[in-house]
């Protein structure tokens, strides 16, 4: 007698915390034939809601030893036509919660590619009083750990189109990074990524961006940033100091959790790069530099911390030919991305850097900070091969402006009642923190 073919039921997970709910899908599912878990991969997690906790080789070990899943295959997008094709499930199986949800459309496209073959939508009703997103809640007011945070710039790397950093000079702006996100055109947006600036971790200070705030001072300020966030840090070691020193740098930073040191090659005191007179400012010779960026790679405990190399050569009013021998042998001596800087208003000399560097076969990564050439768009950066962009000193340049406005206001009136609506209400900031 010919043996009945098993019927075929997909299910598709993005379980960063793999619950009850999961498992009743997962039972119901078994029971209607053999079992295919389409599991989202971190890119597509990431285009609507934040990267998971657990990378999707953690995961897909879990949903693999799982007695009702017969295989685990990914899922690359949220959409799932694609694997749908592929499979042509008799089944598709998903918890009812979806109809209601932003997943609506996804799910009259499942409906519409199953009639091709006479599939069938099976929906169950949600597990009540259970949802992954209360439980990562819970979880993320228990913190990380630092060699979680750390990892998660790499995996950012990979899963997203670009890294989008925005610097935090106080745990208050990093809870900003931490906590704000958006929905635009139906994708969701958030900073990715913490940067800590020189500029701004001295300006918050009341000092000049020239190194008088010792590293010891920044790393404690920083400590206090980690305490109240999960998100990896990119930390701005101007030129990293002394070559002998250096190595404690990296081992202090990695220590800590902070997912990449960028290193400038300029030598001599310290200037801000933004500044227009750059007299004074020297640049590291090649050689010296490439031997920062061997000692610092050298120095790391895993590769898993990011040595980002940052050429000053435009800021200096070099050559586009010294800005790309420059970024060819910094990453031959193994630095891991290229920060090319500018202070120009536009991205133009950045981007023809950018057209040149990316046919060289010591590509690395590349590092946008565009703070003077603002216009540009993310897509621009994106199509230009930029894999990080470093939004430098923003939250500083918004509350000084408005802290000022109030004092001024203060001042003038004899009382506070006329800057009231420029304020936060009381009540808002006795419950901003809870
Ligand atoms: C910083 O934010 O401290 C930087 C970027 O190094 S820039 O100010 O543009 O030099
Ligand atoms: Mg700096």
């Amino acid at each position: 007698m010919k043996k009945k073919k098993k019927k075929i039921v997909y299910t598709a997970f993005s379980a960063d915390i793999l619950h009850e709910g999961h498992i009743n899908i997962l039972k119901k599912a078994s029971k209607l034939g053999e079992v295919i878990v389409g599991l989202l991969t971190d890119k597509a997690i990431t285009s609507y809601r934040k990267l998971p906790h657990l990378n999707y080789h953690q995961r897909e070990v879990v949903f693999k030893n799982i007695k009702f899943v017969k295989k685990v295959i990914p899922q690359h997008h949220l959409d799932f036509t694609k694997n749908l094709n592929l499979i042509k499930p008799n089944y598709v199986i998903h918890g009812d919660d979806w109809r209601n949800s932003d997943l609506r459309d996804i799910r009259k496209k499942v409906i519409k590619t199953l009639k091709k073959w006479s599939g069938k939508l099976v929906e169950i009703p949600y597990t009540k009083n259970i949802s992954s997103t209360k439980i990562k809640k819970e979880i993320l007011s228990t913190g990380t750990t630092p060699e979680i945070r750390k990892k998660k710039l790499k995996r950012l790397l990979s899963a997203k189109n670009i890294v989008r950093c925005l610097e935090a000079h106080n745990p208050l702006t990093g809870l900003i990074i931490e906590n704000t996100s958006i929905k635009s055109n139906g994708k969701f947006e958030e900073f990715d990524c913490i940067w800590s600036s020189s500029l701004t971790d001295s300006t918050s200070r009341g000092k000049p961006d020239n190194q008088s705030v010792d590293l010891s001072t920044r790393i404690n300020g920083l400590s206090e940033i980690l305490e109240v966030t999960t998100k990896p840090v990119i930390f701005d070691a101007d030129n990293g100091g002394r070559i002998e020193h250096l190595p404690y740098t990296i081992k202090s930073l990695e220590r800590n959790g902070v997912s990449a040191v960028i290193l400038e090659d300029k030598t001599g005191l310290k200037k801000n790069s933004l500044f227009k007179n750059q007299i004074g400012s020297k640049q590291d010779s090649i050689k010296n530099f490439c031997n920062k960026i061997r000692a610092s790679c050298k120095a790391r405990v895993s590769d898993d911390f990011l040595i980002i190399a940052r050429i000053e050569s435009f800021i200096l009013g070099k050559s586009l030919e010294d800005a790309l021998k420059r970024a060819n042998e910094y990453s031959k001596s193994g630095a891991d991305a290229i920060l090319i800087h500018s202070k120009d208003k536009n991205a133009k000399k950045v981007f023809a850097f950018a057209k040149k560097f990316s046919k060289s076969k010591n590509f690395k990564p590349m590092v946008a900070v565009p703070s003077t050439y603002s216009k540009t768009k993310e897509i621009e950066l994106i199509r230009n091969n930029f894999k990080i962009v470093i939004y430098a000193n923003h939250m500083l340049r918004a509350a000084y402006p408005a802290m000022l406005s109030v004092a001024k206001n203060i001042l003038k009136n004899k009382r506070s009642s006329n800057t009231e609506k420029n304020l936060s209400p009381i009540k808002e900031i006795l419950n901003l923190i809870i």
